[in-house]
């Protein structure tokens, strides 16, 4: 037949892979190590199209470094832990431990099924006891270096989850994961110090900037935050009040203060007479939303708390008050307002009628006026010694150092980061190896008792209630104090899925290691994965808190590195009929049917050629089916060659050259990610090699050669019909474990012909072009050939008569 059977190529490779592990990683190779990793998916359902596509992607990567030589750890494993499994296992009233493990159980087969290039034996779920085990000693080292403490704080509340939020997890407002508005709620709960890391992790950002997407080094950025600007001492009463500004300069402006609402601060500030007005307001603010109080169309609320605040610099009484567009946890919780120059403070003045002074004259109209704050650089008025200088950083600088040798401030740099907010109150995750004693306090379980295993619940109400379901685990809950003996508690919180997968690269390198989360020599021999490749929703979380893990592991010793990943690409998303898929609009495609109508290499094969890898995909526009007849087609190649196997040398001189330069470039494109043209070259060589064959070269060595590159390259993207094309070739599986084709060096000079230039039928230069030049290139290497240039001066061209490659005529007058 002149046509592969798909199932029956797939039926027939799958054992024999089995049984051969091309891709096991050799830790004792050799051989150069590459890591190749993308992100671990959560076992919810099967696989879709996502899953697909990041994997068809990654692939091309993992497997070519395969084929160049390098010994290439390619894991793969469950980011198994975390609400949606508990969720799902609640609507389907199953524990989650048997919805998960199933999940994953089918989400294997179809990896497998899918052919992509993992090191199964490297297999792990963070879900597991001896996976759990290891991160909980790191929460209790981390606990050890002050860098995981217990505080009771205002935090993110979901309702409709019942749970505790990072403020990651709050996106505009709302639950990331079910939508719910967010509110606020006091609760003692455990962080991560990542604040101490603030600065480290945005000085590696300019190193990453080369390899990692632009977008992602840009939102970690705005994420840290940093500003710098100055701590200025306002006196109120007996007591200093500090705010942070990043305007120092424009301090001779300030004409109140504001803190606030829901601060401690202004509770002790407000006096008697204005205490009702102010519990009244802040009863009022804990009601809203943080989307209605961040929201700009919102009229500005406040309250007068009655006293007034000293300027440090005027000695100027300004009145202070509480509201609720200054936040509690952010600077000082307290700010000088500049109405001239800040809009917000703008807002609030006019609301209040609180005076308006411009300092800075920007040559705009006076804010007071125009109720538009103005922000640019101006000369300074009103502003003691500042009036006369009109630069922004100068004003900025002499401010700072009078308020230090005044002693009333300082300058200082300021981070939007907040600490990592771990404690959920729900089931499914790592407990927190910590007991609560009455005489002790807070007690680490001993590192032998780890792994504190999760109990098993089963047949428990698991509904979110507000309190971690473990509370009624009285069994699990009620121990001995690991130091006094006497009766204790557990801590019934479970950890946030996300300090699961800050480490689950560094388990990979060694994850059967039972003496530590990782084995420190196989990590130095691995790590940092050379390339990290998955979905951009992760820019900010998972890669932040990753490289932070990362940042302490090397503060301790037990890695030699800063970052974890060296290079970073983002896949688009696969969407269908323009929009994204939902089970709304109904427009999900299955990728299970895909498969089982086109097969894995089409799939695979589409996904990789639709564009760009960064670029969306819309499945609507795809033909699978115009893929399928592409592999077809390569495939046919491998049944008309008629060489023995081994001659591969000589032939057909222009095929030669065409695989010598589609080689040559496939890697340059492979390694800049540009997938889908490596894919468009693989395309021109088998209609090249179709060509030789037609007009009678089946036995032509070129044939050959070129018939075994095009399987070569095609196992990066469609591996089953590049191992069925190897064996038709007479060659033995796995065709993932041969290197890469070699060339002749002297195959990609390019035959150049020396054509004439005439000009008014003199000849008046020569130019060197390609023999197969067109029309147009050969006309401008003409025109700006300078001798050319030269016999043309002054004079008009009228016409340029082109004859490629030879001759170039010009026609002036
Ligand atoms: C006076 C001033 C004058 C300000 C001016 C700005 C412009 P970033 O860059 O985000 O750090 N601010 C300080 N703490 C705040 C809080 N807890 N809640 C709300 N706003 C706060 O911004 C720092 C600026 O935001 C600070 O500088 C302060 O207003 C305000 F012409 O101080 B500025």
């Amino acid at each position: 037949a002149d046509r592969y059977d798909v199932a029956a190529v797939q039926a027939k490779w799958l054992p024999v892979w089995d049984e051969l592990e091309p891709f096991k990683a050799d830790d004792d190779s050799a051989a150069e190590k590459r890591y190749a990793l993308t992100m671990f998916p959560y076992p919810s359902g099967d696989l879709h199209m996502g899953h697909a596509e990041v994997t068809a992607l990654h692939d091309v990567i993992s497997r070519y470094w395969k084929l160049r030589g390098f010994e290439v750890l390619n894991p793969m494993g469950w980011d198994s832990f975390g609400l949606p499994a508990e969720n799902a296992a609640i609507r389907n009233d199953e524990h989650p431990a048997t919805y998960t493990y199933a999940n994953i159980e089918t989400q294997y087969e179809s990896f497998k099924r899918y052919a992509v290039g993992f090191d199964w034996t490297r297999r792990l779920h963070t879900s597991d006891p001896e996976y759990y085990r290891w991160t909980q000693w790191l929460f209790l080292k981390f606990r050890e270096r002050g860098l995981a403490y217990r505080k009771l704080a205002p935090v993110n509340w979901c309702p409709n989850d019942q749970t505790v939020l990072a403020n990651e997890q709050v996106v505009d407002g709302r639950c990331e994961r079910c939508g719910a508005e967010v509110t606020k709620r006091e609760l003692s709960q455990w962080y991560f110090k990542i604040t101490d890391y603030a600065q480290a992790l945005l000085d590696r950002l300019d190193d990453l900037e080369a390899t990692w997407p632009e977008r992602v080094v840009t939102a970690q950025r705005n994420w840290i935050g940093r500003s710098e600007g100055a701590h200025v001492d306002f006196v109120v009463g007996d007591r200093v009040v500090t705010v942070y500004t990043t305007r120092p300069d424009t301090l001779y402006g300030a004409t109140f203060m504001v803190v606030a609402a829901d601060a401690k601060l202004a509770a002790e500030l407000v006096t008697n007479e204005q205490r009702p007005a102010y519990e009244a307001y802040v009863e009022q603010v804990r009601k809203a939303s943080d989307i209605e109080r961040m929201s700009t169309e919102r009229p500005k609320t406040g309250v007068d708390l009655g006293v007034t605040a000293t300027n440090p610099v005027t000695g100027e009484q300004v009145p202070v008050w509480a509201a609720d567009y200054v936040l509690a946890d952010y600077g000082t919780g307290a700010i000088m307002a500049v109405p001239a120059h800040d809009q917000r403070d703008l807002d609030f003045a006019r609301e209040f009628g609180l005076p308006v002074r411009m300092v800075v004259d920007t040559g705009e109209e006076d804010p007071a006026v125009s109720f538009v704050a103005t922000t640019g650089n101006g000369s300074y008025v009103n502003s003691g010694p500042l009036d006369g200088l009109s630069d922004k950083a100068t004003g900025i600088r002499t401010v700072i150092e009078q308020l230090q040798a005044d002693g009333v401030g300082e300058g200082t740099v300021n981070f939007r980061l907040r600490d990592w907010l771990l404690s959920r109150q729900r089931y499914w995750g790592v407990p927190i190896p910590i007991v609560h004693c009455p005489t002790d306090g807070e007690v680490a379980v001993p590192y032998e008792e780890l792994p504190l295993q999760l109990p098993d619940l089963r047949g428990a109400d698991l509904k979110p209630k507000g309190v971690s379901p473990l509370a009624a685990a009285d069994d699990w809950v009620n121990v001995s104090c690991p130091q006094c003996g006497g009766p204790a508690k557990r801590d019934t919180d479970t950890m946030d899925t996300f300090v699961d997968s800050s480490w689950y690269f560094l388990r990979y390198c060694s994850p059967h290691f039972e003496d530590g989360p990782f084995d420190e020599d196989l990590v130095r021999a691995w790590m940092p994965c050379d390339i990290y490749v998955g979905g951009v929703e992760h820019a900010v979380l998972h890669l932040l808190y990753a490289r932070f893990f990362t940042k302490v592991l090397h503060d301790m010793g037990m890695v030699d590195f800063e970052e974890p990943f060296a290079a970073q690409l983002n896949q688009g998303i696969v969407i269908n009929q323009g929009k994204k898929m939902s089970k709304s609009l109904g427009n999900g495609v299955n990728l299970g049917a895909q498969l089982e109508e086109f097969g894995v290499d089409a799939v695979r094969l589409t996904l990789v050629f639709a564009g760009p890898p960064e670029d969306d995909i819309d499945w609507a526009d795809m033909s699978p089916a115009g893929s399928l007849r592409f592999l077809q087609r390569a495939w046919r190649l491998s049944g008309d060659v008629t060489s023995a196997p081994g001659t591969v040398d000589g032939g057909d001189v222009s095929l030669q050259k065409a695989r010598a330069r589609t080689v040559h470039d496939a890697a340059e494109l492979v390694e800049s990610h540009r997938f889908n043209v490596m894919v468009a070259r693989v395309m021109e060589l088998v209609n090249a090699t179709r060509k030789v064959i037609d007009a009678g070269g089946a036995a032509d060595p070129a044939v050959r050669a070129a018939t075994e590159t095009v399987a070569q390259l095609l196992s990066l993207v469609a591996p089953y019909v590049a191992e069925e094309m190897w064996e038709r070739l007479g060659h033995q599986p796995p065709i993932a474990r041969t290197s890469w084709p070699t060339y002749d060096e002297a195959l990609l000079v390019e035959d150049t012909v020396t054509a004439v230039v005439q000009v008014q039928g003199k000849v008046r230069g020569r130019v060197e072009v390609p023999a197969d030049v067109s029309d147009a290139d050969l006309e401008a290497a003409a025109m700006a050939d300078p001798a050319v240039q030269k016999a043309l001066e002054g004079a008009t061209v009228r016409k340029v008569i082109v004859r490629a490659p030879k001759l170039v005529n010009v026609v002036t007058g």
